[in-house]
């Protein structure tokens, strides 16, 4: 049996932040459950993807409308240094999901890892962008990730910190191997994730139910193939008449879920997550210097979209 290695993980979620909600709400929201956290003796908490807005991408409107009513030009800034304030007076770290606008007008749906001494240690800025760039006038709401932002530049990282090797991704890059393979090579034990995942499609005729299935299965096969914790934070409930699901989970190297919240407002889940569960699931089924074959991957970083089958290298036996 492994010597345990727990680190004290909350994962915050946000019930729905509407059009006229401002940043100072979303950041006394913030701060409430940072204190709640803290209260239940966590080093990290976990907030959601586009945690000081609404979810925007949903309406129609300009850049340059966005950019003004949405994006964040400096992180902190003077509306979220209160919560850079809060996590150093109680000794915690954080990661915040935020629509980042660079000086070069760069325009980005970025999250940050921030220490217990109130430093950024990591940022991530999203890769797997969903949606369209196009205005779908019949559509009831849009997904306009694909107009409002850039893919991220900045790959998928690692950073130790917090006492953990910690990877972070945003929202449908959860639902992507790729991502936690990338985190898991660079040996992640934990990943984190915010996600604003809304509960209708506008592409095809989804059955609701099936949003919180492909959300939790794609975590838990993840943590699972990847040997690592993972937490996620959603933004939830009903913005302004549009609906996102909750389901904030924490989820063991095991697959099972630790934690998971149980409404659509504002609350806070908590695990004193071992980290050395994770290491005794690399040691075996996924040590991954003694099982992996790159060799037969090369589809995955040589193809975009599926293609013609490969021929095998040897005839199959008579
Ligand atoms: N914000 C997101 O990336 N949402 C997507 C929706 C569009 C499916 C998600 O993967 O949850």
């Amino acid at each position: 049996m492994k010597t345990s290695r727990k680190i004290g993980l909350a994962v915050a979620q946000m019930g729905p932040m509407h059009l006229a909600d401002d940043r100072a709400a979303a950041v006394a929201r913030l701060m409430e459950m940072m204190r709640e956290a803290k209260s239940r003796s966590a080093d990290l908490v976990v907030f959601p993807e586009l945690a000081l807005t609404t979810f925007f991408p949903r309406y129609w409107m300009l850049e340059k409308e966005a950019e003004d009513k949405f994006f964040e030009k400096s992180m902190p800034n003077a509306a979220v240094q209160p919560l850079f304030d809060l996590a150093v007076e109680l000794g915690i770290g954080f990661y915040l999901g935020y629509a980042e606008l660079t000086p070069e007008r760069r325009r980005f749906n970025t999250a940050i890892l921030v220490d217990k001494t109130g430093r950024i240690v990591q940022k991530y800025r999203k890769i797997h962008l969903p949606g369209h760039a196009d205005h779908k006038v019949n559509a009831p709401f849009q997904h306009l990730e694909k107009k409002f932002f850039d893919v991220g530049d900045l790959g998928f990282t690692v950073a130790d910190a917090l006492g953990a090797t910690i990877g972070m991704c945003i929202c449908n890059d959860r639902r992507w191997p790729e991502t936690w393979r990338v985190l898991s090579l660079q040996g992640a034990e934990l990943g984190l994730v915010g996600y604003n995942t809304p509960s209708w499609n506008i592409h095809w005729n989804e059955p609701v139910h099936l949003r919180m299935h492909t959300h939790l299965i794609a975590l838990q096969a993840s943590a699972y193939q990847n040997a690592m914790w993972i937490g996620a934070a959603a933004k939830c409930g009903s913005e302004d008449g549009f609906h996102m699901i909750g389901g904030s989970v924490i989820v063991a190297p095991s697959g099972e879920i630790a934690a998971q919240s149980s409404s659509e407002e504002d609350e806070v889940i908590f695990a004193n997550i071992d980290l050395a569960i994770g290491d005794t699931f690399r040691e075996h089924v996924f040590n991954f210097a003694k099982h992996r074959r790159p060799e037969h991957y090369r589809l995955i970083v040589e193809r975009t979209a599926a293609g013609p089958a490969v021929k095998p290298t040897e005839s199959p036996p008579e």
